[in-house]
């Protein structure tokens, strides 16, 4: 498998109903706004751009509780719809680039690509694990949770059936984590899944960690890749404008060389951007926070160093 994609698709979710509070719906328009399409063009590529996912036609209409879920119905129908739409780039041999929005949307897009792609393997950048079940989560924020419905953990839900929940475990890596709940420990053991913490980031150097990391989820260097971008994964000092900022994480440059180095695989087939909230803290800080992001999207697109 080799993938080659020349078209990139911004697909940019103006969502929020995942997380904790508002705000975070307004990052896609401030990424593109600071001119993402141009860079990507500048770099080679064709990009198609149809305007943003509002979802506004979609209320979380009332019905009874779901355990601890905040906004579940509305959640799940939204991811639905961006499912469709990330599969349906796929199929036609473009990249989607999921802009968030909080990382519910992750379900959607993961689901989307495994649509096209059954066998693709998930690059999974964060602080966090985003792998609470409904039954585990103690906020009941469901931007904690996506990885354990594309995986298929925890209790069926009727109102997620949509999700076939065909990853494997050993198709999951992470990389920059820093902040679990117990519960999630406890989830990623169970279930035998690699991952990452800034320790062994320090411990090894973000060249070898890319490295070990393909050699668990795609040995043979021939399986789709999908990368899901938390931007929280990167230390606050250099995207501050996040909900959930925990010291200690990744630097700008290992931001970026995990991207270079899965763009030069050629194996990428999708990109998630998630959890820029520019209604956090000054403009400076998010007119720095929205730059970084436009930067990871462009080294995971080919922009790089190396051939310089
Ligand atoms: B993010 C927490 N584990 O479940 C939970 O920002 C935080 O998408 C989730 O990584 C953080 O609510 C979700 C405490
Ligand atoms: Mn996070
Ligand atoms: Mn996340
Ligand atoms: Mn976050």
């Amino acid at each position: 498998f080799v993938a080659e994609p020349k078209t990139a698709a911004i697909i940019g979710c103006l969502f929020s109903g995942g997380g904790p509070r508002g705000g975070v719906e307004k990052g896609p328009v401030h990424i593109v706004e600071a001119g993402l399409e141009r860079q990507l063009t500048a770099l080679g590529w064709k990009v198609v751009f149809n305007g943003y996912h509002k979802f506004e036609d979609m209320k979380a209409e009332g019905g009874p509780p779901i355990g601890n879920l905040n906004n579940p119905r509305l959640v799940s129908r939204v991811n639905e719809s961006v499912a469709k739409t990330v599969g349906s780039h796929e199929s036609q041999g473009y990249l989607p680039i999921t802009l968030g929005g909080d990382h519910s949307l992750a379900m959607g897009s993961i689901s989307g690509t495994l649509s096209v792609h059954p066998d693709a393997c998930v690059f999974y950048i964060d602080a966090h694990a985003d792998i609470n079940t409904p039954e585990t989560s103690g906020s009941g924020n469901m931007h904690g949770m996506p990885l354990s419905f594309v995986l298929g953990l925890g209790d069926k839900i009727p109102e997620f059936a949509w999700i076939k929940s065909i990853l494997k475990a050993g198709r999951l890596v992470y990389i920059g984590l820093r902040d679990l709940d117990t519960t999630e420990k406890q989830i990623l053991h169970d279930n035998k899944i690699k991952a990452f913490s800034m320790h062994e980031v320090d411990k090894y150097g973000i060249g070898k960690v890319v490295e070990m990391a393909l050699d668990h989820v795609n040995p043979n260097r021939d399986l789709p890749i999908h990368i899901s971008f938390d931007i929280d994964a990167l230390d606050p000092s250099v995207a501050p404008a996040t909900v959930f900022p925990v010291r200690g994480g990744l630097s700008f440059r290992e931001g970026r060389y995990i991207c270079e180095a899965i763009s030069d695989t050629r194996l990428l087939v999708a990109l998630d951007v998630m959890e820029v909230n520019p209604t956090v803290g000054d403009e400076a800080g998010v007119r720095q926070t929205v730059a970084v992001a436009c930067s990871l999207v462009r080294s995971a697109l080919g922009e790089t160093l190396a051939k310089l």
